[in-house]
């Protein structure tokens, strides 16, 4: 593997992921843009000003009000609106269209419910029922499963501190706190393995919450679901707490 290759960002898997990618190379851009006039402003001032070319130094008592009016507000303006402005309108409008858009109850959606905690991921899918808590829920840990070209929406809460889900692949990251329901949704575009991280310092153990999202095929993950719910009715202890974490799904919440 080439440097290149290691420092490029993680391969998107999902319909949306471009957008993040497209927001830091704008900024980055921007910046060297600045960057090459601010250079070019301290060479170049430094190169015609230097002792050679300009005659001794004096007191001066400042720019003219017109002077310090164009250098300040002028780049000033540019920068804020160009960078500042700019950057803060484009996540706006992919956070109002994409992240927070999320997919309509009619629509075919796969529901997971995540609970994090010290120091794993728990995954739970609905059985055949198509409900939640019940019996012949599908439940994980650390490995996540789903079909590739399917909406997935997330719901995710925590059962001690506070974690944080992240999917590098997917270029989202929602916080897992107790107490409360985050979500989070994308469409899968690609089938394989990849990364699944907390990303908040969560304990002595936080480096132990490394789960793996496998994306299959639509055949493979119906074998997947089928087999796993046969399996539930054992898993799934209605006594046990620690099985039974889930809640009901409500459309809005
Ligand atoms: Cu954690």
């Amino acid at each position: 593997m080439t440097l290149l290759e290691r420092m490029a960002p993680p391969e998107i898997i999902t319909t949306n992921g471009h957008l993040i990618d497209y927001l830091f190379s704008y900024t980055t851009i921007m910046n060297l843009i600045f960057f090459f006039f601010v250079c070019l402003g301290l060479f170049g001032f430094s190169y015609l000003y230097s002792s050679k070319r300009s005659a001794k130094g004096e007191y001066t008592y400042g720019n003219k009000k017109k002077q310090q009016a164009i250098v300040g507000y002028l780049i000033g303006a540019s920068v804020f609106l160009l960078i500042d402005i700019n950057i803060t309108r484009m996540s706006n409008d992919d956070m109002l269209n994409e992240f927070w858009n999320f997919p309509k109850a009619e629509e075919e959606v796969i529901k997971v419910e995540v609970l994090a905690q010290q120091w794993m991921w728990n995954f739970r899918m609905a059985g055949a029922d198509g409900e939640f808590n019940t019996a012949d829920d599908v439940l994980t840990n650390h490995d996540l499963h789903l079909p590739v070209g399917k909406k997935v929406e997330f719901r995710i809460t925590s059962k001690d501190v506070i974690h944080s889900f992240f999917i590098p692949n997917a270029r989202l990251k929602v916080d897992a706190m107790p107490g409360r329901i985050s979500r989070m949704w994308f469409e899968t575009t690609k089938t394989g393995a990849f990364e699944i991280a907390c990303a908040e310092m969560c304990g002595t153990h936080h480096y132990l919450m490394k789960g793996r999202l496998h994306v299959h095929s639509e055949e493979e993950w119906n074998e997947w679901y089928n087999e796993a719910q046969n399996l539930a009715d054992i898993g799934n202890d209605n006594d046990n707490i620690d099985n039974f974490w889930g809640w009901k799904w409500e459309s809005e919440q």
